[in-house]
């Protein structure tokens, strides 16, 4: 298989931690949807990353979809969201929470570092830096059993490794906002989990 796209991307990062996780082999193909347009185009018309070239040539778009597409090729006991039930949909919405906290943090990013500063419209940046602020709030304020059961050895799931990648994506290009006391109990997931080797490597930088 082939992962499209780079780990500065939230989206491209916690597929490919996923897929490091659950022990699937991929080559990383590390085009960026900015720098590599012309190439990137060729291979992929929609110009969005995580794509996921399967080895029958099958291409599959959208982070939740791809990571869905990969928990159902694993044993029960591997997938990083439940097959069904209450627990597939707690994990569901604490994964939907932290990304709307990427996806704020990337329009943020968008709209102040890759518009000219005569275009940028600080309302809207303020928007949605407080969205994301809102989010990462939700989930900080989530009971024992939802955050941080990882660190006393429960499995990790899929809203362990997106909260933990939304994190330190939005604090790599809004740092000012992340002062290291603002989310202490998502800073305890986020430094277990960006320790472990399967974060380790997929460094966003
Ligand atoms: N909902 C999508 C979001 C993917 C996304 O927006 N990726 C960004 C990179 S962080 C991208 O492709 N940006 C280029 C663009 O929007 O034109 C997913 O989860 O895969």
């Amino acid at each position: 298989m082939k992962l499209i796209g780079l780990f500065d991307s939230p989206y491209v990062r916690r597929v490919a931690v996923s897929m490091r996780l659950q022990g699937f082999a991929f080559e990383h193909v590390a085009l960026s949807v900015f720098r590599h347009i012309d190439e990137m185009r060729k291979i992929n018309p929609l110009v969005k990353v995580p794509m996921l070239v399967l080895d029958n040539g099958e291409q599959l778009i959208e982070s939740s979809f791809i990571l869905d597409y990969l928990d159902g090729e694993v044993a029960p006991e591997r997938r990083l969201i439940p097959a069904s039930g209450a627990a597939r949909r707690r994990i569901q919405q604490q994964c939907a929470i932290a990304l709307i906290a990427a996806e704020k943090a990337v329009q943020a990013y968008y709209d102040t570092q890759l518009r000219p500063a005569e275009f940028t419209y600080q309302p809207w940046v303020e928007r949605c830096v407080g969205q994301m602020h809102d989010a990462f709030a939700l989930i900080e304020a989530q009971p024992e059993p939802a955050l941080l059961a990882v660190l006393s050895g429960a499995a990790i799931t899929q809203a362990d490794i997106t909260g933990a990648v939304a994190l330190r994506f939005a604090r790599y290009v809004h740092p000012a906002q992340f002062p290291a006391d603002r989310y202490p109990r998502l800073e305890q997931l986020s430094s277990y989990c960006e320790a472990l080797p399967a974060f380790l490597e997929t460094p966003l930088e």
